[in-house]
C-alpha cells in the first residue's frame, strides 16, 4: 500500500474546513494512518519547501505557513499519491477544476488550502520529515473488502 503526505496549510485551518478536507479522503476510500495539528517551526517550513528556496515568493510562502496552525496527515491506500494530488486540484486554484479542493475552496496561488506530496520519492522524504515512525499506525478499516478485489 502507498502512502503520502498531506498537510491542511494555516488558511484551511482559518477557513475551518479541516472535517470537509478529512471527509473527502474518507469518502474516496483511503485511510488515515498519521494525523496531528501543530504550531510549524520555521526551519521545518523551509525544509519542507527547500526546493522552492530561490523562488521569489519562498519568504511569503515560509511566512504564511508558520503564521497559524497547520494540520499534518499521511494518508495510505493504493495509488493514493497520485490520486491525491487529483483531489486536491491545480496549484492556483483559480484554474482548479471545481470538484477538486482547491477549485472549490479558493481563489489565490498564495492560499491554496492543502499540500499533497507529488511522487514516491517525496512522499516517503516528506514522511519522515514530519511524522516519528511512532506517529504512524498501521490499520486495516472494516471496509477494505468492500474497496478492493
Ligand atoms: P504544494 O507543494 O503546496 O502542494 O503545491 P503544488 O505542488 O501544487 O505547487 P508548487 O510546489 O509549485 O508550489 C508550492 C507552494 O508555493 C505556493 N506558490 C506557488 C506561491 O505562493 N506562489 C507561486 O507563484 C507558486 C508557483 C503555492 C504552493
Amino acid at each position: 500500500m502507498e502512502r503520502t503526505f498531506i498537510a491542511i496549510k494555516p488558511d484551511g485551518v482559518q477557513r475551518q474546513i479541516i472535517g470537509e478536507i478529512i471527509r473527502r479522503f474518507e469518502s474516496k476510500g483511503f485511510t488515515l494512518v498519521g494525523l496531528k495539528i501543530m504550531q510549524v517551526s520555521r526551519e521545518l517550513a523551509e525544509q519542507h519547501y527547500a526546493v522552492h528556496k530561490e523562488r521569489p515568493f519562498f519568504p511569503g510562502l515560509v511566512n504564511f505557513i508558520i503564521s497559524a496552525p497547520l494540520v499534518a496527515m499521511v494518508w495510505e491506500g493504493e495509488g493514493v499519491i497520485a490520486s491525491a494530488r487529483k483531489l486536491i486540484g491545480a496549484t492556483n486554484p483559480l484554474t482548479a477544476e471545481p470538484g477538486t479542493i482547491r477549485g472549490d475552496f479558493g481563489v489565490s496561488v498564495g492560499r491554496n488550502l492543502i499540500h499533497g506530496s507529488d511522487a514516491p520519492e517525496t512522499a516517503a522524504e516528506e514522511i519522515k520529515l514530519w511524522f516519528k515512525d511512532e506517529e504512524l499506525v498501521s490499520w486495516q478499516p472494516a471496509s477494505t473488502p468492500w474497496l478492493y478485489e
